[in-house]
Parts: structure tokens; sequence; C-alpha cells
């Protein structure tokens, strides 16, 4: 097994270490090596995903967004590892949005094949704390789902009919149609998906992105911003050399889906401004 367990996310995550973004250049020389997985600290620069600035329009602006299965290096020094992702993008586009404007999102539905991760069931007296599987085999059962999605954007305000719940989720060829008011103070949101009784799964495979929404209330305040905000994401993650797979027991049904989703897989830490432009790596 090679990598890892928890990592930084903004582009490509998985590191071998906690994310870590600093508002000072690191020297990549002296290469630090992680004792045991072989992957060297602080090497690949911190990738941002690309904006979707949403104009400010009178009218309800449309967006379509497709999930799609691609794959990308999680490390310079790893291969190319199968995901999916929202247009192709590990995390998601980050989607920039006025307070008020009233957006519409086709999030259609774009993978073929089966969940690009290996689930696995390791009962507490086998586990180790190195990554891998520990020596068990794969879940069967997990690997024959179908990529069956639903979005839900997280912190929105919006009508049930728009939140993405968890029974909603569509099947390849078909897409969920939602309606953001985003009539709410200037915030940053997320979104992931959020399947019944798969969301970790799905979210693991790299269904996760942020949601900004702008106000005049910030403009007041003169933040840092454009190149010196960086939207961050951290997600933690167990990955073989070409593929994710999952914690011990997030293939086990939860109906709070979207509490354990934030826990297990993916969570938005927020956005990091520096009044210097972002060098943190991964
Ligand atoms: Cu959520």
């Amino acid at each position: 097994m090679l990598s890892e367990g928890t990592s930084s996310q903004m582009p490509h995550p998985v590191t071998n270490d906690t994310a870590v973004v600093s508002h000072d250049p690191i020297d990549p020389a002296p290469v630090r090596a992680v004792a045991g997985l072989g992957l060297t600290k602080f090497l690949d620069p911190l990738r941002i995903p690309p904006v979707i600035k949403v104009a400010a329009h009178p009218k309800p602006r449309r967006l379509e967004i497709k999930m799609q299965a691609t794959s990308a290096k999680l490390h310079s020094e790893l291969p190319p590892t199968a995901l999916w992702a929202y247009d192709g993008h590990f995390p998601g586009p980050t989607i920039n949005v006025r307070r008020g404007q009233n957006l519409r999102v086709a999030w259609r539905n774009a993978i073929s094949g089966h969940l690009p991760l290996t689930a696995v069931e390791v009962g507490l007296q086998n586990a180790t704390p190195d990554p891998g599987r520990d020596g068990a085999e794969p879940l069967a059962a997990v690997a024959a789902l179908p990529p069956w999605l639903v979005v839900h954007l997280h912190g929105a305000r919006t009508g049930g009919g728009n939140d993405g719940w968890t029974e909603n989720a569509v099947l390849p060829g078909e897409a969920q149609l939602a309606e953001y008011l985003n009539d709410q103070p200037a915030a940053a949101l997320w979104y992931h998906d959020h399947a019944m009784a798969i969301t970790s799964l799905n979210v693991i495979s790299g269904l996760a992105g942020m949601y900004l929404i702008r106000d005049d209330e910030e403009d007041a305040l003169r933040l840092p911003s454009g190149t010196h905000e960086v939207p961050l994401i951290i997600c933690d993650r167990n990955s073989t050399p070409t593929s994710m797979a999952s914690s011990p027991g997030s293939s086990s049904t939860s109906r709070r889906s979207c509490r354990r989703s934030r826990r297990s897989s993916c969570r938005s830490a927020g956005r990091s401004r520096s009044s210097t432009a972002s060098s943190g790596r991964t």
C-alpha cells in the first residue's frame, strides 16, 4: 500500500499529513520523505479548483455541472487515482454567486461504471494504524453499486424540493434540477453528494466542492480577495496506489448521511485569506 491518511484538499489532496497552507514560500529542498509511506511532503503546489463566477442578473441564471468519472494524480509521486468529480475537478469548481441571485443548477449524472474505490470492513481487533486495507477482502456489494447521485448544498437555505434530499438521487443520464435563491448572508458553503446510505462512498470518490455567497456587507470589510483568498476543503482519505479505499465501516448505512459525510469524508474548512498570494503546498 502506498499512501495515506489525512490529506489537505484543494485540488490535489492526498498527502501524508494534515492540510498545510503556508503564507510563506516553502523551500521544497531538502525534501522530507515520510517514514513508511515513501511520499515526499510539501512537494506539490496547492492546486486551486477553477471558479465559476455567476454574473449578477435580475433573472435566474442557469448552470449545468456534470458528475464525471476521471482520474488525477493526488500526489506527484503517485500514479493517477480514479475519481468521480464535478466537471472533472477534484474538488469541484468553486461556485461564486451574489446574495439574492437566483441560480438554477442542472447537476447531470454523466458517470458510467462503478465506484472508483474499494470498500472493506475491518474489525477493530484487526485494524492497524497503517494505510491500506489491512488484508481485508473488498466488499462485492459495494463494488456493484451504480452511480446513484444527488447533490446537497450544505448550509444553504433551500426549500425541500431543492435541498438534495438523500432519496432524490438520480441514475446516469439523468439530471437533478435545483434552484438556489441564495437569499442569505455571505457565507462559505460546500456542495457534496448525499445519496441515501452511500453518501460517504460517493463523497470519498471525489464528489465535493465549494460554493461562496457574496454580499455588500462582506465587500465593505475589504478583506483580501482574488488570489489572496483560498477556498480550502480538508478531506481524510485512505488510498491505494490506484484507487480510494473507504474507511472501515463506511459502507454501513446511516440516515444521518450528511453528518456522516462530514465526519468521515470531507468538510469545508472555509476560506483562508492571506496578505500574500497562496504558497501552500500539499
Ligand atoms: Cu452536508
